[in-house]
């Protein structure tokens, strides 16, 4: 039953007064707060990186639940180059998605057995065999391991995770609110694909829904628009960043529009479905066009504004891997590179802009 009663919709303050919290909340929230005060002391801009889909449980003693595709390959590929760029970092993603370094090995096409060898011992001693790298793949995984030991040494990585997405909906509140002390140093980097329905709580079966009626059926209630919540409440002047997802290209823009128009948010990267590593869209107010919250200044990539309207559009493409790939190394083009590159560039001006 909603709040309201039947047929109302859950707003982002009745969402968290009538759902509960993930057990683990003021744990989680009093790691955050040292990991941000420390990077404040170090100066550091810290960014704020969701990642992964979220579950949708049927049953309290879940047994069945509604899941989406996300692996987390955007939010754990960005992650890694903000914190090349610089930044310090929170890593807020479903448990088991790919994770910052690790992914690198995590992926089927790429599995971690297949870059060691055994070394048979030598003749005559009788030393057992040992392990190593196999030899063309040890640059790669030297350039991985470096960075992963500088980012571990730095102490600039900081991970949460969550499942449903309930944890997702109290975290992102708990996580905003540690780090708006940061102000304008702090970036919200919104790449989780979380669900827009779910089941609240008083409507959820205790137990096993039993399959003795024949079909099933199931009203979801949609999950509140927090993005309002968040910039007006949560974040102060942090700088704002989500994504939109379609699968009709056609949406991508209105809708992102629609998302600053209505959210006020600073960039809204608009993808495909099917495209989304190759092709981006970065939307966001024009100069001189005021957000309901402050004023945004523009990156340095190719703008496309066709009509007369307060936005502006910035594409950013990529190759294919079948064609980018530099020869004799394994180098492969990343999208997430330029994206964050992109994004590194606004918030300085954002920053300035505070000053
Ligand atoms: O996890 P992944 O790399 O496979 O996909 C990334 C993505 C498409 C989930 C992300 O780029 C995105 O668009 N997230 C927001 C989805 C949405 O709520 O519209």
């Amino acid at each position: 039953m909603s709040p309201e009663g039947e047929g109302s919709k859950f707003s982002a303050e009745s969402y968290y007064t009538t759902q509960p919290p993930p057990l683990s909340l003021d744990h989680d929230v009093s790691l955050i707060r040292e990991f941000v005060s420390r990077q404040e002391k170090e100066g550091r801009n810290v960014v704020l990186v969701t990642s992964g889909g979220t579950t949708v449980p049927l049953e309290l003693n879940v047994v069945r639940f509604l899941d989406n595709f996300s692996a987390g390959t955007r939010g754990a590929t960005s992650a890694e180059y903000f914190l090349q760029a610089g930044y310090a970092v929170i890593f807020m993603h479903r448990q088991f998605s790919l994770q910052p370094f690790s992914r690198h090995y995590s992926h089927s096409t790429n599995p971690f057995l297949d870059f060691l060898e055994i070394e048979a011992s030598l003749n005559g001693t009788a030393s057992p065999p040992d392990i190593c790298v196999t030899h063309n793949k040890r640059r790669h995984l030297l350039d991985v391991l470096t960075a992963y030991k500088r980012v571990q040494a730095a102490g600039t990585l900081h991970t949460l995770t969550f499942v449903t997405v309930n944890d997702y909906l109290w975290l992102l509140r708990a996580v905003s609110h540690e780090l708006s002390v940061l102000r304008r140093k702090s970036m919200y980097y919104l790449a989780a694909a979380v669900s827009d329905f779910f089941l609240p709580r008083q409507k959820m079966s205790e137990h096993k829904i039993q399959s003795g009626k024949g079909s099933l059926l199931i009203e979801m209630d949609q999950v509140p628009k927090i993005l309002r919540s968040m910039v007006d409440e949560w974040t102060r002047e942090g700088f704002v960043v989500s994504f939109k997802l379609e699968t009709d290209g056609e949406l991508i823009v209105p809708k992102a529009r629609a998302a600053l128009e209505r959210y006020g948010h600073q960039v809204v990267i608009g993808n495909d479905l099917n495209h989304r590593k190759y092709e981006v869209v970065f939307v966001s107010r024009k100069v001189g066009s005021l957000s309901p919250r402050a004023s945004s200044s523009e990156g340095g990539i190719s703008h496309n504004n066709t009509d007369n309207s307060s936005f502006v559009e910035s594409w950013l493409r990529i190759n294919p891997p079948a064609s980018s790939p530099v020869l004799g190394t394994d180098y492969v083009k990343e999208i997430e590179e330029d994206i964050v590159a992109e994004l590194v560039g606004r918030h300085e001006q954002w920053i300035s802009a505070g000053r």
